[in-house]
């Protein structure tokens, strides 16, 4: 049996640290189940410090992103207000250990949300959409992990930044999406691959969050999950991602 207190003390303190960790699965086998008990064990830890849980992200729900990393099951995990990136200065790469940067959308709830929505309620319970990134570090060695390892680790979470909301969500079923860095397309994409489209990624959190008993309060924040492959960060770069039709963001790293 994993210990779940010390699992989420040691990717927790890995975070803290920029120090990454070996593979909890190396070491003990546990459950999907129990990865989402240290997973809720960890962000606790960040609560217990004045972190703010200010939405949920989902993961692999594009297929390049589930080749990229050899994991196919949708995931979801907590984003923190400390995780919002303000590019006042840039972002400070030395908080992290490995950091990627992948193009995703962001979802603003409107209602909050307590049961799995279907695919036709959903738009009613949102406010808003708007182009974002998520930097993702996964705190262990090599950026590999199993299934059960990136659960626990609050699936990668690391970073947001998240760009001018829209009310329009009527084009985000096909809109291209570019990552640029330094004025160079890094990766290319669609929101299609989100799910086919990006508000069934809002269906998905519902059911999550109902099955796990979470209420998402109105106001909330849903990370669609990236469209593309996430790309490695380097300081002193521009990075940029577009989805068309609903806008750019931008940010740079020192
Ligand atoms: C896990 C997080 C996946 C996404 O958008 O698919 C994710 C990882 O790739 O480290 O955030
Ligand atoms: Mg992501």
């Amino acid at each position: 049996m994993i210990d779940i207190e010390n699992a989420a003390r040691l990717v927790d303190e890995a975070a803290l640290n920029a120090t990454a960790v070996r593979q909890l699965t190396a070491g003990d086998d546990f459950s999907v189940a129990d990865a989402y008990r240290i997973q809720r064990a960890s962000v606790e830890r960040r609560v217990r410090r004045g972190e703010r849980r200010i939405g949920i992200k989902l993961g692999f729900t594009s297929r390049a992103k589930m080749v990229q990393m050899g994991v196919s099951s949708l995931i979801w995990g907590w984003v923190t207000d400390a995780m919002l990136e303000d590019d006042g200065g840039g972002v400070d790469l030395s908080h992290f250990i490995h950091p990627r940067v992948e193009p995703e959308v962001c979802f603003l709830t409107r209602r909050a949300i307590d049961r799995p929505l279907t695919a036709l309620e959903a738009k009613d319970y949102l406010e808003a959409v708007a182009p974002a990134m998520e930097i993702i570090d996964s705190r262990y060695q090599d950026f590999r992990f199993t299934l059960e390892d990136v659960v626990a680790d609050n699936c990668s979470s690391a970073g947001l930044v998240v760009g001018a909301w829209a009310r329009d969500f009527d084009g985000l079923r096909n809109a291209g999406v570019i990552l640029r860095v330094d004025g160079r397309d890094v990766q290319i994409g669609s929101t299609a691959a989100i799910l086919g489209h990006p508000v069934r990624a809002v269906v998905e959190a519902s059911r999550l969050a109902s099955e796990s008993e979470t209420a998402l309060p109105a106001g909330s924040l849903i990370m669609a999950g990236a469209a593309t492959a996430a790309h490695a960060l380097a300081r002193g770069s521009h990075v940029q991602a577009v989805v068309n039709g609903v806008g750019e963001v931008e940010f740079t790293t020192r």
